[in-house]
């Protein structure tokens, strides 16, 4: 399976669609990180407290209570996705993603290390019972239109994470089978949506046939999941009682955004807006970022340093 660094990580990563990497941070840093989500979800005073289980409901949780943030659905998704409440620029998040362990993966993957991140936020999965479940979505966060590689996403993994804590499910195999897929089906020709992709049960099937299988991913506070965005995968909810907390952080090389996207990447950054995975081609978690009740910036601005600023599109290289 792939676990691995350095010399196997980019065959590992193509050939497998996703990749392993083994605590960039010691589990008590993934520990305090993992405090440091749960005293942001506490802080919007609704409720939850991150140690006593009694009040993980969702209503009191952002986004769920009087905030009607989505358009009828809800802001903390079963699958625990929050791109919300400027969490993508919590001072937290911010240096975690940017911690020079996980982006040298990325440097490696792009042969450079002139690149931009993405403001795509955290999965905060609390336990919130078996009717807030989420039921398998599989998809990719590449549009059929792109049978290539485009896009290597990731997460840092902070708390213990068995299979029944829920998490990330990736299809090994899928990524390279992708292209004849979208033959195959002719997913093209009807495809008019931006980069996510929803599988139905015969594309797995197909995937199935041709020896690709699911697989949970093995991961401890600290680890790293890379994953490129054609891999088939989905995001389950935990069934322990016990949360999952990941970040992710997605980057691409600097001289392939337009100016027009850098100037929507920059007004993203300043406004403290979310959004998809790709930090180039991506694009604002729609409306609701400005819907009644999502507070920006809850607990402020970040604070970062020129690195930092640079991956964030705010200097140039
Ligand atoms: O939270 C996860 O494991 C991944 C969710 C997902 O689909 C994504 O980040 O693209
Ligand atoms: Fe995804």
């Amino acid at each position: 399976m792939a676990t691995v660094i350095d010399s196997e990580f980019l065959d590992d990563l193509t050939r497998d669609g996703y990749v392993i990497v083994r605590a960039i941070i010691s589990p008590e840093e993934a520990q305090k990180y993992a405090e440091k989500a749960g005293a942001w979800l506490e802080s919007f005073n609704l409720g939850y407290k991150k140690d006593d289980p009694a009040t993980w409901k969702k209503e009191n949780l952002p986004g769920q209570k009087s905030h009607t943030v989505f358009d009828g659905a809800e802001p903390l998704l079963p699958s625990g996705i929050l791109a919300e409440f400027s969490i993508a620029h919590a001072q937290w998040v911010w240096d975690l993603k940017t911690n020079p362990q996980w982006v040298k993966f990325f440097e490696k993957i792009w042969g450079t290390n002139e690149l931009l991140v993405s403001f795509d936020g955290a999965n905060l999965s609390i336990p919130l019972g078996s009717e807030h479940k989420a039921s398998p979505w599989p998809h990719t966060d590449q549009s059929p239109h792109k049978p290539d590689l485009f896009c290597i996403q990731s997460l840092i993994n902070l708390l213990p994470n068995s299979e029944k804590d829920g998490g990330l499910w990736v299809m090994r195999g899928s990524a390279a089978l992708f292209p004849e897929l979208i033959k195959a089906f002719d997913l093209q020709s009807n495809f008019t949506g931006r980069d996510f992709f929803s599988y139905k049960p015969e594309h797995i099937q197909w995937l199935e046939e041709r020896g690709c299988r699911w697989v949970f991913p093995d991961v401890g506070p600290g680890d790293l999941i890379f994953w490129d965005s054609r891999t088939a995968h989905w995001a389950a909810s935990p069934e322990s009682g016990r949360p999952r907390i990941a970040v992710y952080a997605c980057y691409k090389p600097a001289k392939d955004i337009t100016s027009e996207q850098l100037k929507l990447q920059q007004e993203a950054f300043e406004k403290g807006y979310c959004t998809t995975h790709d930090p180039i081609t991506g694009c604002w978690k729609g409306k609701q970022q400005e819907a009644e009740g999502n507070i920006l910036f809850p607990y402020g601005k970040p604070v970062l340093d020129e690195r930092q600023l640079r991956y964030a599109g705010m200097l140039p290289y």
